[in-house]
């Protein structure tokens, strides 16, 4: 990283300049010059987001060189790039992460505070992008700090929605969504690009003819046709001079498209064509870990992938790279099946607009793309009805029939006579309505497929992609899924990480197995006692916001006990409440017990369409309300739901948290990163064998890990022997007492039928085996409460937790695909490299 100051040591022989210094004093009239100059106030008249505004202009100053020097540098060296396509990034606040890879958080702390403001104040009135809706977005975000940090040069391609992942507020328990307007002030972190614009077909039909040369040709016919304008967003790196770009496209209507209707008068009729262009990047869709089959949700992913596509020809071609060169320059990443759709957009694009043959586009596309799977619940798997996809994309699904049967012509020689086999495969499901299989289209179209942790990936080749594994054996990899050390460690925990840093230097920033040092210290009475004290300290901050958002008083010297992520029955938030309503009739029923007083903590959205998952946050409520306020267990139990879980609200939670719920069915969390991120913030985990726990356990420690539940091929086993909950409620009778509890009106003001669904799902089919594990779940809750009565033994593991959190960096998962699958190579920017630009 490169400074330009006269007054930094570490800026020697570079100019100070009013526009890029990072001197005390440049920063503090940059800062002033921009709350004049860009806001148009002075300090008597300025809101706080008005400091926040010119604070933010002032840090942008400071990427814009290392951003244009990245550019120029990428654009002259022809450097191989990975662009990774996803429908969702879910970036978080801009401002602090900034500061922190600029590496000067605590100068411009000083700075601000010098001039009788707060930094953290004027954090918090940043509006956060949330540009996805948890675990897929949030990786996103953590592989462009990575991607940055490591130098490889890199794109984020996605859909820049006008309203992001809905806010939450509770009103009577319940969950009510509202409009999440992020763009209300304006968005500092982004510039437009309206010069790269480009243009994207929809609908109509396609034409078959014979061009002038006589040669057979196709044509699409639109029936509508929209503009993509791009916004990008600098992506800085974390002591490092790269800063490479987000990009974000919004749809708008094309100027001339609609001429004959603003020539023929009908100037409303026109206007509504500009609306129905301007709808495809509204909103984002609010689902996680599940596919609704929606129009306009093909049309999102259509959009920005062959805007991206589009984007990546025009970087080539201004490169002056033949486009039989497209796989050599670029390796594209799917984020799921969510942009699949490029393998056909990218042939269209190759053969009609391009002129190229099958044979070349077929091994350009293959060797171009490569799609992780996030996912094995069926629910999510995406499918679209052929109907559908055809009346959108008509020469796409010509390509994907004639993709399909130039596969199944390979599945036939691989695997004679097995029709089964043949019918299971095909990129269109035809048991019944006939649909579009995008996960069978990424898996042909790309030369690696990867899941995101160990088990994940197993089962994947096991189960979901068995056929596509025996027919692609080497195509299949494991990346596990990893966190970025940056953002949910130096920027959220910074008295953690001076303590760190003072014991282990600041080099495991950014190589986060130097963390192991850690252990040496373990055992080291002060070490420790200083450790407790952090984690003391930050529980009294969560303590003090829950005061003040929920007006509820809680003990930081109690156990923080948090389970923050999406709602959704298979996470089995139901299953914590079990927990709590079983400890809740133990005290009823012995007010003298002894009981490690703890504190639950819930968080998360649910999509505004799950019944189950709404009714499962109402409950929280509504238990929350009966145990605060029972006198009998005062001091021992409480029940806190935090609204609107956020990045933000994520990086206050893992800090204070000292219990990590990690409660899946085995077998259904693809990953979790969550987990991870308690971990690294010293919690420990209470969890099942599924997704990354496996690997979480294996690192940390069997010893340092709460281990409960069914692994995942016993779970298999009991759904196939015919799994029977109501043999479990009959015979454990706290599990019957906590459940009459729910169904007996108890927690609902006398109300049976308002809780029923979620009690009858439990006893009639229980889906998630929640029932099974129960009685493990409660024993392993005994020993967490035991062992948090030992302060030394409870310290020493939570030290060992974090030590041992290396393999889960960003920075490794990166690493692995850079090496593995994007064969792409770290590019180093300088800044006084004056032959590209004219700094
Ligand atoms: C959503 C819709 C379709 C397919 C997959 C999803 C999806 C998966 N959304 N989020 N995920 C999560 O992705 C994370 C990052 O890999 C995982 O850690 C987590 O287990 C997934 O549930």
């Amino acid at each position: 990283l490169q400074y330009n100051s006269f007054e930094d040591p570490r800026c020697e022989g570079y100019l100070e300049d009013g526009r890029t210094g990072m001197s005390p004093s440049t920063l503090k009239r940059a800062f002033l010059n921009n709350l004049f100059y860009v806001q148009g106030k002075f300090k008597a008249l300025a809101t706080p987001n008005d400091y926040y505004m010119a604070l933010a202009y002032a840090i942008r100053d400071r990427l814009l060189q290392r951003w244009i020097n990245t550019a120029a540098i990428y654009t002259a060296q022809g450097s191989r790039t990975v662009a990774y396509f996803s429908a969702e990034f879910l970036m978080g606040p801009h401002l602090g992460n900034n500061l922190i890879n600029l590496d000067i958080y605590k100068d411009v702390e000083k700075g601000i505070a010098e001039m009788g403001l707060n930094l953290g104040e004027l954090l918090e009135q940043e509006e956060e992008p949330g540009l996805g809706n948890g675990g897929l977005g949030r990786l996103a975000a953590c592989y462009l700090d990575s991607l940055a940090t490591l130098e490889i040069p890199s794109l984020g391609y996605g859909i820049r929605y006008e309203f992001g992942i809905f806010d939450q507020e509770i009103e009577d328990g319940w969950q009510v969504e509202i409009t999440d307007k992020w763009l209300r002030f304006g968005n500092p972190w982004e510039i437009a690009r309206p010069e790269w614009a480009v243009e994207v077909k929809l609908g109509g039909h396609t034409d078959h003819y014979v061009d002038d040369h006589g040669r057979y040709r196709i044509r699409w016919v639109p029936d509508q046709q929209v503009t993509g304008i791009p916004y990008d967003t600098p992506i800085l790196g974390c002591q490092t001079n790269t800063a490479n770009t987000l990009r974000l496209w919004t749809a708008e209507a094309p100027e001339s498209f609609n001429f004959n209707a603003f020539n023929s008068g009908d100037y409303l009729g026109a206007v509504y064509e500009k609306v129905v262009s301007e709808n495809i990047s509204k909103v984002l869709y609010p689902n996680d870990d599940s596919s609704q089959g929606k129009k306009l949700r093909l049309t999102q992913q259509y959009f920005f992938v062959s805007c991206s596509l589009q984007d990546m020809i025009r970087i080539l071609v201004g490169q002056e790279l033949p486009l039989e060169k497209f796989h050599e320059k670029f390796a594209v990443q799917l984020n799921d099946t969510h942009p699949a759709i490029a393998v056909a957009e990218l042939m269209r694009l190759l053969i009609d607009m391009h002129h190229m043959s099958w044979d070349s586009a077929w091994s350009i596309t293959q060797r171009t793309f490569a799609y992780t799977n996030h996912t094995l619940l069926p629910e999510a798997l995406e499918r679209w009805p052929v109907e559908l996809f055809g009346s959108l994309l008509p020469r796409h699904l010509e390509i994907i029939y004639e993709l399909n049967d130039r596969f199944l012509d390979e599945v036939r020689i691989k695997f004679p006579e097995d029709d089964s086999r043949l019918s299971r495969m095909s990129l269109i499901d035809e048991s019944g309505e006939r649909y579009v299989r995008m996960a069978h289209l990424a898996c042909v179209g790309s030369h690696a497929i990867n899941g995101v942790a160990a088990l994940h990936t197993e089962l994947l080749k096991q189960d979901v992609l068995y056929d596509f594994y025996q027919m692609y054996p080497g195509k299949f990899q494991n990346k596990t899924n990893g966190v970025t050390p940056r953002r949910f460690m130096v920027l959220s925990n910074p008295a953690l990480t001076e303590l760190v840093t003072s014991k282990i230097g600041d080099t495991w920033i950014k190589n986060l197995g130097e963390l192991q040092k850690l252990e040496a210290w373990a055992d080291n009475p002060e070490f420790q006692q200083q450790w407790r004290q952090i984690k003391q300290a930050n529980k009294q901050e969560l303590a003090a916001y829950i005061q003040k958002h929920n007006g509820i008083i809680v003990d930081p010297n109690s156990i923080f006990d948090i389970l923050a992520k999406r709602f959704h029955e298979y996470k089995r938030q139901y299953l914590d409440l079990l927990h709590i309503v079983t400890l809740y009739n133990r005290i009823k029923a012995n007010p003298d017990i002894e009981i490690t007083p703890r504190t639950f903590i819930f968080g998360g959205k649910a999509a505004p369409g799950y019944f189950m998952a709404k009714l499962i946050i109402k409950l929280i409520n509504s238990v929350a309300d009966v145990i605060n306020r029972d006198p009998d267990v005062r001091g021992r139990l409480k029940v806190v739901f935090l609204k609107n879980y956020n990045v933000k609200l994520a990086q206050r939670i893992y800090p204070a948290a000292d219990l990590s719920e990690q409660i899946s069915t085995a077998g259904k969390e693809a990953s979790g990163t969550g987990n991870m991120k308690f971990a690294l913030n010293g919690a420990l985990t209470i969890g099942t064998l599924d997704g990354a726990n496996v690997e979480i356990r294996e690192e940390v420690g069997a010893e340092n890990f709460f281990l409960f539940g069914l692994t995942a091929e016993q779970v298999y086993a009991k759904r196939a022997s015919g799994y029977n909950p109501m043999e479990y409620y009959n015979s454990n009778a706290e599990l019957r007492l906590a459940l009459d509890r729910i169904a007996s009106g108890f927690f609902s003001h006398g109300d049976t039928e308002l809780f029923k669904p979620l009690v009858d799902s439990l006893l009639h089919h229980d889906q998630y085996f929640l029932l099974a594990d129960y009685q493990s779940y409660i024993d392993c809750q005994e020993q967490v409460g035991l062992a948090y009565r030992d302060q030394d033994r409870w310290t020493h593991m939570s030290i060992l937790n974090a030590a041992r959190m290396g393999k889960f960096s960003s920075d490794r998962s990166i690493q692995d695909y850079c090496r593995e699958i994007w064969k792409v190579e770290p590019v180093t920017i300088t800044l006084e490299n004056s032959e590209v630009t004219d700094s």
